[in-house]
């Protein structure tokens, strides 16, 4: 199997996070290193302290970019950054800053088809995929581009947790982010309300035009990162809130022994001390997150609520 090593490395891999989801970038980049993955990594920081970017830097070949500070959900960056300048490679791979690398990716990361874009196909069709929501979709893409498909090209939507797409789709990731700018408040989080078209956000525009744009990229049949194609090479997600550096949920602890492996990897080559490190990361503190992780959605709903009444 071709590991690539020995061929040059034509991808970019492009993040982002506030404050709150740097320790996952520090995790996301580390698992790259860890597994042998050299590629060059831009990071979008919302808010972050000196501290956590002088945590990742030393990672090597990675570039920070502060973004301003925003209400609106760092998700919706990801056309901007994926664009960004600080990209020098012919192929740009945003990668969700809550997850990390198992095994060396760079297989998947290496793109074959210029026209193809590398994301996951929702099997069976999520229940937002309805024909009242493609409707809104056609009539906003015909609004802003002045033309769209008479039906979709798919029969589903994407995640866009992870994206590989070739520079020659700039026209198209700009197209995304004017119309996230247009069609989502500007203060928008992680979801829409239920029932709206957009409720998955930057996933809900990116799919609308892939759907109906004349001119989209072709989205490819194997995702590939997600286990189905090599079950030792893939990309982990940690799904749902609490993300693991806050707290394990019950559906992230199936990850957790790679997150304390690239946490002791941070350790024993000296990019962090044991100390700085938060305690959910730490293998001697499963016992104790273990028990609480199926309360954990609820006790942080509870934290986050009390934080937001006390600030405001
Ligand atoms: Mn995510």
């Amino acid at each position: 199997m071709n590991t690539n090593s020995n061929e040059a490395v034509n991808t970019t891999v492009v993040t982002a996070g506030d404050q709150a989801y740097s320790w996952g970038v520090f995790l996301l980049v580390a698992s790259m290193r860890r597994n042998g993955m050299p590629h060059p990594v831009v990071v979008g920081a919302m808010d972050w302290t000196d501290k956590m970017k002088n945590l990742v830097l030393p990672l090597g070949n990675v570039t920070i970019i502060d973004l301003p500070r925003s209400r609106q959900c760092v998700a919706c960056q990801k056309p901007t950054m994926m664009a960004s300048d600080a990209v020098k490679t012919d192929w740009s791979c945003w990668v969700d800053s809550d997850g990390l690398f198992v095994g060396d990716c760079s297989e998947w990361l290496a793109g074959n088809d210029i026209d193809e874009v590398r994301i996951k196909r929702c099997d069976p069709p999520p229940p937002d995929f309805t024909p009242e929501n493609l409707s809104t979709w056609k009539q906003d893409v015909e609004r802003f581009w002045g033309q769209s498909l008479p039906e979709s090209r798919y029969a589903t939507r994407v995640q866009s947790g992870v994206i590989l797409i070739h520079k020659k789709w700039h026209p198209f990731l700009e197209r995304w982010a004017v119309q996230i700018k247009n069609v989502l408040p500007s203060d928008v989080g992680i979801l829409m309300k239920q029932g709206t078209a957009y409720h998955q956000t930057d996933e809900s525009v990116l799919s609308s035009l892939l759907c109906f744009d004349t001119d989209a990229p072709r989205v490819s049949e194997t995702y590939k990162f997600d286990g189905h194609t090599d079950k030792t090479r893939f990309y982990a997600h940690f799904g749902y809130n609490p993300k693991p550096w806050q707290m394990w949920n019950t559906y992230a602890s199936r990850w957790r022994e790679e997150a304390f492996l690239t946490v002791e990897w941070l350790v024993e080559n000296g990019f962090v001390k044991r100390n700085e490190i938060p305690l959910p990361l730490r293998r001697s503190w499963w016992p104790f997150y273990r028990c609480i992780a199926p309360a954990a959605p609820w006790a942080w709903r509870a934290i986050k609520l009390k934080r937001k009444i006390f600030k405001s």
